[in-house]
């Protein structure tokens, strides 16, 4: 699509997506009595009033010897993704977690005990899989990518006051054709990464944004979680989802200093909710 500067980025941002989660209000969860098993709290309510500061921490490699992690929890709301841990990595990400995005891989592989581990409790969770494009939701609740459905529902059971939702797949891929209608290359046909997918959360739900090392730092490495010792650049880069142009879309719409993003990763990005359109 044409290249669109970053002012028009937000209100298309702000114009296209819309925040949802599977509510129970559609087939096949409507007939499973999901109505009654989601959150009565739509997510988009989940603070009010809105959350004024939230901090994005991504788990690249590149955040290890920052010293970000009070920074980081000086933030109203921490969003952190998957089994990133904060224990032993205090200094460079801090321990706060308000929000945690979560794959089904997370809810469904037997090695990230979703059922015990401490990183899926006391903090709000959002649970997401690739479903097919088409969004047909039977289709996907037949066939998911890994089974999310029966550890969701066994989870609400067990903490219904937990807040724990499920992003709807027409969410996911709205995001998708953004990315797409804005760069000039034909992207591979799979969903964003849940880093996309949560910042784009927190600029719903937040004033304002800051997201670190998503965009890497001069720390940049192939190292690619802080918190394991495995290397490859396509954690960073993208191969199976649209990473880089992810990363480029959003580079266009910070707000912060080229200081920031060499020294700390950082991008500073506005709220949707108070933009003038
Ligand atoms: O690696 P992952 O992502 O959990 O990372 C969370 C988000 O941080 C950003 N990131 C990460 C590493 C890096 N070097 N640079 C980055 O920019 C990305 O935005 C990323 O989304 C995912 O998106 O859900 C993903 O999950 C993992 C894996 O499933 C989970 O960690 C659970 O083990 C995927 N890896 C595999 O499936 C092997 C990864 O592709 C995407």
């Amino acid at each position: 699509g044409p290249r669109r500067s970053g002012p028009q980025l937000y209100c298309e941002l702000k114009r296209r997506t819309r925040i949802r989660t599977v509510d129970g209000t559609q087939e096949p969860f409507s007939s499973l009595g999901w109505a009654r098993l989601v959150p009565p709290r739509p997510l988009d309510q989940i603070q009010t009033p809105q959350y004024r500061t939230c901090a994005v921490v991504t788990s690249a490699g590149s955040i290890l010897n920052s010293s970000l992690g009070a920074e980081i929890d000086s933030h109203d709301a921490v969003l952190r993704f998957n089994s990133a841990p904060t224990r032993g990595f205090e200094r460079d990400v801090g321990n706060k977690t308000t929000l945690r995005i979560i794959n089904s891989q997370i809810v469904s592989r037997p090695e990230h005990q979703f059922s015990s581990s401490p990183l899926y409790r006391d903090v709000a969770l959002l649970l997401w899989d690739p479903a097919p494009y088409s969004a047909n939701l039977t289709a996907w609740f037949l066939k998911p990518d890994f089974d999310l459905f029966s550890p969701y529902v066994e989870r609400r059971r067990l903490r219904p006051q937990q807040p724990f939702y499920v992003l709807h797949p027409e969410f996911i891929w709205s995001l998708w054709d953004l990315i797409q209608d804005h760069t000039q290359d034909q992207i591979q046909p799979n969903p964003p990464s849940s880093g996309f997918i949560g910042i784009v959360v927190m600029m719903s739900l937040c004033r304002d944004v800051s997201v670190y090392e998503f965009i890497p730092s001069l720390r940049r490495t192939d190292l690619c979680h802080y918190y394991e010792r495995y290397r490859d650049n396509a954690c960073t880069l993208g191969a199976y989802h649209p990473l880089l142009y992810e990363k480029l879309l959003l580079q266009r719409m910070n707000q912060g200093t080229p200081m920031d993003l060499e020294a700390k990763g950082k991008l500073t990005l506005r709220g949707l909710r108070n933009l003038s359109c």
